[in-house]
Order: structure tokens, then sequence, then C-alpha cells
């Protein structure tokens, strides 16, 4: 730090909570049990002193004057916000009376857990409630909210590798940002991608939207959202067509290259064009210089995965490497997740096998129908959900089908709790509340799905009024239900000792007494940057090469165990293409017929620069910066339908409608609106958002969403 700290002023090692893969060493000023301050860790090689717009300011969230810090009851009817404090005591006794009561009427397969990121740490995030649950004999609760279906075709191809060192793209000549808006959603990784530009590599982004990263391209291929398949499928034609291929890599470490070799005759660029919009001759260029240009890196975004063949999509792109020999070297290769290379202890996290093998399984984007009509996508629930468990999520704002997830949280018969920091729109429709602390009032052991650095969260302060962290939550659930297995009670020296295989090779010289001195450590792989981890195949598949025709693709469709409570990996799925396929998008094909001719316009939501999902939309100064809900139209969709800049238009589909404030200009590209997402509801005119147009319709791999897959017409707003 540069300056010294006052007398009485200590800083704490903590960790960024959130879902975002730049994970960042957050240092915590502390002055008399209050929080003052927070800053970025200036000696993590990632952070590199620097926080974002979102948690720059992070003791405004800890000390918000909305922040739930008791046990609430409801006092009102559902979804109108008020509520009145009670003890812990009655809140819990209330839970176990209700459950119980449930359980006896129709099992417990009636009661729903329902999570996903909140924060994202080993104790209290994905995982912290799923022993509990498990053992309840709850439904399981499928989590494929994010990056599921990339995964899913990623295991396929590359296996469980973490492909690249982040650090390494300062070496790559030729870089792809694809699906990925870096500047605003991986920020802390630009400075590896602006070091290699300025050392003369090209920058190329591949995205239907304008964006800060676009701009900042030296290339900006501008895609219809959902067709990406065919543009890489016609890059690989070009690559083997033209003798471009690394023929020695190829030959030692892939399978199904002569398969490909036919397989990809078909997709011409000039087939490509007429799928994406993309000029063939582009294509072309677009395919000889990122084969030429070694090393050359692909980081794939998780908007990646959206539209029905965004399984297929990741598959294609995880072979491109490969054909050209990009893995040789540092600063080559794919980035997806380097989460793989975190030797998280999930079986001991899920404990699925305190779960009954035939315990019914409920794909959480299908939430809306589940409590509306009893019905999750093709599956008639019997018994129906008669109540709902929600923490680390907050599904009415990220989940599909929101105006049907209204009536379906309006109901009287369904008990719902909801653990939360605020009343947000989804605990409006709570029967109770319960305070849950943040990330400066509870340990917490942090991986990164963005780099290779471990940190340990030390909390700063004491919990805030009865906020407990959800790892104590479910301790204490666990003893109202009388569950008496002392793993229920572990305190949280102990789940972090039991976490992570602290034997492994990636931890080795690293200990949690150490992390406590450093606040984080780079896991035990070589100089950052500096090695290429399959510059000789090594990939951790089956066949210990990349499976351009995918053995994995046999079984079928299925969801990786993260995924799950940690129910068994592998289900009966659709058939898999052995090898890479074009699948067209569901709505937004050129061809989509009536739909297209009812709804024109194709709809993306993407992140908002100011908000971290839905959080942060409550806060004054990210919601200056990120004004209300916007929607951004091409020009000539605008003129089209006599609509102008600062406009309120109405967007719809057959699934709903929300107001928004146009912005006309390039942003979006002919044909394509562009929706930020994580407004909340209660903020928002008539009470909806993008959430209330998106389908629940899953994509090809790995029940992924297809939110960039969805068709819409905007007019001007009534009145
Ligand atoms: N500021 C901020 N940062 C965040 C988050 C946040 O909410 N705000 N959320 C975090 C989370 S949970 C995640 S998963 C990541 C997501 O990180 P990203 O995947 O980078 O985020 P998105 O904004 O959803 O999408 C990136 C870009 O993909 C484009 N896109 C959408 N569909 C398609 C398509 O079919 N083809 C192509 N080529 N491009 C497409 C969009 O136009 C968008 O510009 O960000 C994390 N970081
Ligand atoms: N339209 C559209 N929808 C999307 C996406 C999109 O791009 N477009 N992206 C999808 C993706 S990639 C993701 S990851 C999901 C994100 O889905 P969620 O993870 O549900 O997103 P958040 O809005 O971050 O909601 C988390 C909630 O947990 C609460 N919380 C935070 N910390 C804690 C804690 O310690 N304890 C408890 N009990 N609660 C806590 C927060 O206050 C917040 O309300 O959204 C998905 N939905
Ligand atoms: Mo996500």
């Amino acid at each position: 730090m540069s300056q010294p700290a006052p007398a009485r002023e200590k800083i704490i090692r903590g960790a960024c909570p959130h879902d975002c893969p730049d994970t960042c060493s957050m240092l915590v000023s502390v002055r008399e049990g209050r929080v003052t301050g927070v800053q970025g860790n200036p000696e993590h090689p990632f952070t590199a002193g620097r926080l974002c717009p979102k948690t720059y300011q992070y003791q405004e969230r800890v000390y918000h004057p909305e922040r739930v810090l008791y046990p609430l009851r409801r006092t009102g009817e559902k979804g109108r916000g008020e509520f009145e404090r009670i003890s812990w005591d009655e809140a819990l006794s209330t839970i176990h009376e209700r459950w119980t009561s449930i359980i006896a009427d129709c099992g417990p397969e009636a009661i729903l857990p329902y999570s996903y990121l909140g924060t994202q740490g080993l104790l209290n995030g994905l995982t912290v409630g799923d022993a509990f649950f498990n053992k309840l004999g709850a439904s399981i609760s499928e989590r494929t909210f994010c990056d599921s279906g990339a995964s899913t075709a990623y295991m396929m191809t590359l296996g469980p590798t973490p492909g690249m060192d982040p650090e390494s793209f300062q070496h790559s000549r030729y870089i792809v940002l694809w699906a990925c808006n870096m500047l605003s959603t991986n920020g802390h990784m630009w400075k590896f991608v602006k070091q290699a530009q300025n050392n003369g590599a090209k920058l190329v982004v591949v995205d239907p939207a304008e964006t800060a990263t676009s701009r900042a391209a030296d290339l900006h291929i501008r895609v219809r959202p959902g067709t990406d398949t065919a543009l890489a499928l016609a890059m690989m034609r070009v690559i083997i067509n033209e003798g471009l291929v690394d023929e020695d890599y190829v030959g030692r470490y892939t399978t199904g290259y002569d398969e490909l070799v036919e397989h990809v005759q078909a997709y011409t660029p000039e087939f490509a064009a007429q799928a994406t919009g993309v000029d063939a001759d582009l294509i072309r260029e677009f395919a000889r210089e990122y084969a030429r240009s070694q090393p050359s890196a692909i980081r794939i975004g998780v908007a990646i995965e959206r539209s029905a063949g965004g399984g297929q999509l990741v598959r294609a792109l995880a072979c491109m490497p490969a054909l050209v020999g990009a893995w040789r070297q540092p600063g080559g290769g794919l980035l997806q997740l380097p989460l793989w290379a975190f030797p998280v202890n999930w079986d001991r996290l899920h404990r699925a096998d305190l779960a009954d093998p035939q315990t019914r399984v409920i794909n959480q984007w299908y939430l809306a129908g589940a409590l509306a009509d009893d019905q999750a996508g093709p599956q008639t629930l019997d018994p129906p959900i008669r109540s709902l468990f929600v923490y680390n999520s907050n599904p009415l704002v990220v989940a599909p089908d929101q105006m049907k997830m209204k009536q379906g949280l309006a109901r009287d018969d369904l008990f719902t709790v909801v653990s939360e920091h605020f009343v947000t729109d989804t605990a409006k429709y709570a029967d109770l509340i319960l305070p849950a602390t943040t990330q400066v009032e509870q340990w917490d052991l942090m991986f990164s799905w963005g780099h290779l650095y471990l940190s340990l969260n030390t909390p700063s302060i004491e919990p805030c009024g009865e906020a407990v962290p959800n790892c104590e939550l479910f301790r204490r659930l666990a003893r109202v239900m009388g569950f008496d297995d002392p793993y229920f009670q572990r305190d949280d020296e102990t789940l972090m000792r039991e976490a992570l295989d602290w034997d492994s090779p990636a931890l080795a010289g690293i200990t949690l007494d150490g992390l406590r001195e450093t606040g984080f450590a780079r896991l035990n792989f070589p100089e950052a940057g500096a090695f290429a981890l399959h510059a000789e195949g090594n990939f951790p598949t089956p066949s210990g090469k990349v499976e351009i025709k995918a053995s994995m693709a046999a079984g079928g469709n299925f969801v990786l165990p993260t995924f799950r409570q940690g129910a068994e990996a592998h289900q009966e799925g659709s058939p898999v293409p052995a090898l890479p396929t074009w699948t067209p998008p569901n709505e937004t094909a050129p061809t989509a017929g009536e739909l297209a001719a009812r709804y024109p316009l194709s709809m993306m939501s993407p992140k908002s620069h100011c908000f971290l999902n839905s959080q942060w939309a409550n806060h004054a100064r990210q919601l200056a910066r990120e004004g209300e809900q916007q929607l951004f139209m091409h020009e000539s969709d605008a003129l089209a339908r006599g609509l102008k800049t600062d406009e309120l238009v109405e967007v719809f589909n057959a699934r709903g409608r929300f107001t928004a404030v146009l912005q006309t200009g390039d942003r979006a590209m002919p044909g394509v609106v562009i929706a930020p997402m994580g407004h909340w509801l209660a903020r928002s005119r008539d009470d909806a958002t993008p959430a209330a147009l998106n389908p629940t319709a899953l994509a090809d791999l790995g029940q992924a969403p297809t939110f960039s897959d969805n068709r819409v017409e905007v007019r001007r707003a009534a009145g």
C-alpha cells in the first residue's frame, strides 16, 4: 500500500464474493469495528490494485439502509413487501413445523431448494445447502444457470483442463474474444489482452453487439445471435482445405480428424455467410489469420451457450486450437473456465450419497411452470411444490417466464423462505426472510473461474444485526430438523479444510495458515504465462487427445455433477452428434416463419456494466451510472417503427412484456435488440424486466438457457 494506515485503522485481507471470473483480492479497512473502505490488492497479479464499479464501495452494501438484519415474517399480501421482525427461534420453529406437515402430507419432494451464486465461496456458495436438502429428501435442483452447456461441450472435447493460463494471453499473437464483453464482465483480464495488442497482436471480437470491448478490437465480426456454429465450422473448412492445418499436432493429439475433413465440406463460407450475416470473404480472411498467427488464443464468454446450438458451437471452437497447433506455445489455445484447476472436493460438498438416487430432479429454468402449473418442462409434478427455499439467488429477475413466476410465487399454499441481504423482488413473495451476512462478516475460501489464484476471505467485522453466513444457516436448519450426524455441525475451519484436497499437487506449498498471511496464493503451476499445458497433448479426455469425435457424446446429453445438487452425472438425454454439427437457433433463425413475422426482432439480455446479475441494482451509485432499463435498437429498425431515442417503448412477445427507454444507434445490429439484465422489477416501469420475455427452452447440451434465441417486437409505450 502506498500510504501508511492511520493509527487505529486495520487492513484485513478479504476476497470479492461475486460470481465473476475475476475473484479480486480485496483489502478491507476497518476502524472501531466498522468497514470504512475497500481497495483492490496491489500485490495480486490479476486484481492489480483495482476494484470494479460494482464493488469499489463495498461498505455501501454492508451498511445499506434497506439491508435485512433480522428474521422477518410476512404481514401483508405476497408480493407487497410488508414484513415484521421475529426471532430466529420463531423463524426456525415455523420452518420445522411447516416442513414437517408438508412432508407428512405429500413427502419431502414437495420441498424445492433454489440457489445459485449470490456468493461464490466454497463455504457459503453453490453447494452450501446440498447436504442438508439431500438428507431432507427434497427435490433436487438442477442449477444450469451459467456455463453448464459450455462446460459439457468443453469436457466432451478437451476434458477438465484449465487449458490456458489467462495471464499467458500477454504472449498471444492473435486473440479472439468470442461472445465475451471482457471490459465489462472480466475486466481484470483486459490488461493481459491489451499488452498483447500493444506488442502487435491482433484482437478480434465476435459479438452481434457493439460493446466497449468490440470498440477496442482491431476487427469486430457481427454475427446474428445463435448462428456462430456455422461460422466456426466454415472456418475449419477453410483451414483444412487451404492446407493451414498443423498436421503433426493433429496426427498425434486428436481423434476424429479424418471424419471432420469430410464433415466440414458441407459448411462453405457461403453457407455460413447466409446463416450468420458475415461476408464469406471475411470468414475466409478470419480463418487464415487465425491459423497463421501463432500462438492464437480464443476466450469464450458465458454468453456463447445461450442459443439452441450453443453446445455444438463450443465443441467446434474447442477443436480449432488443435487444428492450427495453437496449444504448442504459451499464449495459444482456448480459455473457458480455469476453475477445473482447483482441486475442489465436490463429493464432500454435495453429499450425493445422502440422497435417494430416485429423487426427482427439477431444472431451475422451469421454476415458473413448476410453481404456477405443477409443470417443470416436460415433467408433471406430483407431488406439486409446496415449499420453496431460496438462498444465493433472485429467480424473479434471473430466470425466464417472469409473469408466470409471479403468479406461482403468489400462491397462498406455497410456503416460501428466502435468505437474503435485501428484500429483493423474489423475497417480497416470501413468508419468511432470513438475514444473511455479507462477505466482510464471514469466513470463506474462494476459487476462481477466471484465474489461477486461491483466496482466503477473512472476516473484518462482526455480523450486522442477526445476520448469519449461509453455512451457519444450514447448521441451524439441521439442528431444528433433528439431523444428528456431526457432519451437519462442522465449524468454518473444518469446512475450509474439507472443501479442497490440500494434498493435491495443485496446492503444493499452499496452506490455510499461509493464506491467513497473504490472502491469496497462485496454484502450483509454472510461472504465470510461461507454460503451455498441452504442447504435447495430455488432454484429460478418455483418449488423452482432443476429441473432435467425442466419445462422451455417445452417452447423450448430460449435466456435470458440479451443476446439480450432487445427483449422478449422466442423465438420459437427447442423442448428441459425434462431431460438432450445425444446429440452427430455435427462434432467431432467419427462416423462423410465422414467429418471425409476428416478432421480427431478436433480443439478447447481456450483463449490465454496473450490476452483478441483479446485485447492486438497488444501490444509488450503480443505478445512477446505469440509468433505467434501456433497449438498444439499430437506427433502421427504429426508423421502420417511427421510434426515436429516449422514447419509452414496450418490448413484447407471447410470453410477456416490459417497458424500456429506447436508445437507437449502432450498438445493436439490424434485426437484433439488446436489453441489459439486472434491473429490479420494483424499480422498473410496469413491474417487469427482460426476463418476462425470455424462453424456458433449453440448449442442446448441459441444459443451458437460450436467452439469445428469443424473438420480440417493439412499439411505442402507451400513454
Ligand atoms: N459487470 C458485470 N460483470 C459480470 C456479470 C455482471 O452481471 N455484470 N456477471 C458475471 C457472470 S455470472 C457471467 S456468466 C459473466 C458473463 O460474461 P459474458 O459472457 O462476457 O457476458 P454477457 O454480457 O452475458 O455476454 C457477452 C457478449 O456476448 C454477446 N452475445 C450474446 N449472444 C451471443 C451469440 O449468440 N453469439 C455471439 N458471438 N455473441 C453473443 C452479447 O452481445 C455480449 O456483448 O460475467 C460475469 N461478470
Ligand atoms: N436475461 C438473463 N438472465 C440471466 C443471465 C443473462 O445473461 N440474461 N445470466 C444467467 C447467469 S450467467 C447467471 S450466473 C444467473 C445469476 O443468477 P443469481 O445467482 O440468482 O443472480 P444474482 O442476481 O446475483 O442473485 C443472487 C442473490 O443472492 C443474494 N446473496 C448474495 N450473497 C448472499 C449470501 O451470502 N447469502 C444469501 N443467502 N444470499 C446472498 C443477493 O443479494 C442476490 O439477491 O443469472 C442467469 N440469468
Ligand atoms: Mo453467470
